[in-house]
Formats: C-alpha cells, structure tokens, sequence
C-alpha cells in the first residue's frame, strides 16, 4: 500500500523538473503551490476500494493480469511498483513528480474514445467497447525520460497494429495524432495558459505498426494507476517518455506531421522523432547515462533505448532526408 510519506529514492527538484525549466521561476512557484494546494486534501488512496465492484471500471480489473509476451525481455530488474507509481510525469496535475494523489481526481468512466481524420469511417467508441475487442498481453519494458531517468514497467494493454486495424486509416494517411482529455476543473495544471494545452503527441502510421507500439491500459498486472495515464495511454519504448502520452481521448489520422505538446514549447529541445540516443545530448545536458530509479546506479544509455533490433530499420531513409533528426 502506498504512504504519504517521502520516499527516499526521490530526486532533488532541480533536477527532476529540467522539462519546466524554460518557465521563469515565478510561474513555477505558482505551478508548485497549486500542486501542494491539491495534494494537502483528502483525495483517496490509490487501491483504497477505488470503485465498487458493480461499476464498469471494476469489472474492467478483471481483466488483468494478462498473459505475459516472454518475447520482451529485460536487461535491468522491473523497478519497484510504489516508484513507477507515484514518481510521475503528468504536467495536467502539476509541473513536479509527486502528483499521484492530484491524478486520483481524474474520472476514467465514461471514457469516450474519438477516432477520425484519414479513416474508413469515423467512429466514438466507449472504453469498455474497446477493451473487448482488443487482445490483452503483459510487456516489460524499459522506460526512459529524456531528463535521463529510467524504470523498468510491466505494461498491460494491446498493440498499436490493432488499433490500426480497428481505425481503418485510409491509404494517404502518414501520422496518428493523440490527445490527452482537456477539464481544467479536474487538471489543475491545464489552468496554465502558458502551456498548449491539450497534451498532443503523434507518430508515424510505420512507427505504429512496429510491434513494439502499444497502447498501455494496465500496470504491474492490474488497471492502469490514473496517475500513469489510464485508461490509455502510449507505450513506445524507444523513444524519449513525453511521446507517451497518457490519458487519450482520440486518435487522429492526418497526412499532415503536427507539432506535438514539447515542441511547441521548445522545439530545440523536444523533436518529434525523439528516440533515445546517447550520442544526441539534450540542449542542456547529456544523455550519455540514466539514472535507474530505485537503484542508485547510473548506466549507459542505450541506442533506441535497447530496441534498435526493433526499430532501427524504421529510420534509415528519414535520416538521410531530414537535417534535423531527433
Ligand atoms: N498527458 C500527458 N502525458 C504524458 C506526460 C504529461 O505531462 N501529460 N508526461 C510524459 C513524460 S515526460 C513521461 S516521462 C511519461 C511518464 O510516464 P509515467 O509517469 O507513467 O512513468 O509520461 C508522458 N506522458
Ligand atoms: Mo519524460
């Protein structure tokens, strides 16, 4: 069960927020205190009897856990549950990593899932719906942000190839474009104008085909913890954590590559290819090594994140294309 009280593994601020750090400190200041405001309240523990068994979001539980795919294998021990779940990026419910307990106020029933553009047919359809008629399996993966921290997750949830299949995009379409759900009065971090809100991340239709794509709807054999992007959210494992969008509300088709969250903000720093790379340092520090949350070991990163085999082949003529590639 998870507690209040300060984990010792938690990294200073400095150097866990380096995503904020184009903000001036004042608004900074704002955004923390709005986030302690939210956290000094008396919102519910995670696993506390969430929902009553009657409810559609119980009876999604029983789904997990899935099967594990023993074909994803990892290098590193699975990081701890209590770390993946309450060190968080989540910037609707603040700009710092303790936002756990502000995430338990997002409702994750009714979930309407939006899927248009470039498809056959465009179509809404309810979380549940969809869960049904998606394949379930468990995946560990390695995660990495590009501040140059890094767990190791066993993932719940069912390829980005099937959803493909379920969206019918039509021949033309190039990229598929996800958005985070948008209410400020849940998100207290969507109150800041200064972000452009909401969160949009996108990849190309060849990138979600690759076998590794997945769309996450579980964490360590159970629903998806709120706070790490339920009921849907992106898994893409070799690419920096902000393509991992949490919390989806509809799947775009578009021939056009939008400009995603973070490279609105700074496109310097934040590309839209963004797959891990030791050899391409962020603007403002070097992505050489990782820190392995919970462990106290800085290792050396890896191309792709460990998953070139996976992947490397999906970039090979867009490097020669494109001047910038990162
Ligand atoms: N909607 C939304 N999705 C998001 C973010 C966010 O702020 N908002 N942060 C991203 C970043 S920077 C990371 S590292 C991962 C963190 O996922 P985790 O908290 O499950 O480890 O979520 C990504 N997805
Ligand atoms: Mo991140």
């Amino acid at each position: 069960m998870l507690t209040r009280s300060i984990p010792n593994w938690e990294i200073s601020d400095s150097e866990a927020t380096p995503e904020a750090d184009f903000l001036n400190r004042r608004e900074l200041c704002k955004t923390i205190a709005a986030g302690s405001i939210l956290t000094a309240g008396s919102l519910p523990l995670i696993g506390a009897g969430a929902a009553s068994a009657t409810t559609p979001e119980a009876r999604s539980s029983r789904l997990y856990p899935a099967k594990r795919n023993e074909a994803y294998k990892l290098d590193r021990k699975v990081t701890s549950e209590k770390i993946a779940t309450t060190y968080n990026n989540f910037y609707e419910f603040g700009s710092h990593k303790n936002i756990w307990k502000a995430a338990q106020k997002l409702q994750t029933r009714p979930w309407t899932v939006i899927i248009d553009g470039m498809v056959e047919k465009e179509q809404k359809v309810d979380i549940d719906t969809l869960l049904r008629s998606m394949p379930l399996e468990e995946r560990l993966y390695r995660h990495r942000c590009v501040e140059a921290w890094a767990i190791a997750v066993p993932w719940t949830g069912f390829s980005m190839k099937s959803l493909l299949d379920y969206a019918r995009p039509i021949a033309g379409a190039k990229y598929v474009v996800m958005e985070t759900f948008n209410d400020k009065k849940i998100a207290p971090g969507q109150r800041q104008i200064w972000y452009p809100w909401p969160y949009r991340e996108a990849i190309t239709i060849e990138e979600a085909a690759n076998e590794l794509s997945m769309i996450g709807t579980g964490a360590y054999g159970k629903v998806m913890p709120k706070q790490n992007g339920a009921p849907l959210r992106l898994v893409v494992p070799w690419k920096y954590g902000f393509k991992q969008i949490k919390s989806i509300v509809r799947f775009t088709f578009t021939d056009k590559r939008p400009k995603s969250f973070w490279e609105q903000i700074q496109p310097r720093e934040y590309g839209f290819w963004a797959n891990v790379n030791p050899k391409v340092d962020h603007p403002r520090w070097s992505q050489a090594t990782e820190k392995l949350l919970g462990t106290g070991k800085r290792v050396p990163t890896q191309l792709y994140n460990g998953y070139a085999e996976q992947v490397a082949g999906l970039y090979i003529e867009i490097q020669k294309k494109e001047k910038i590639f990162f």
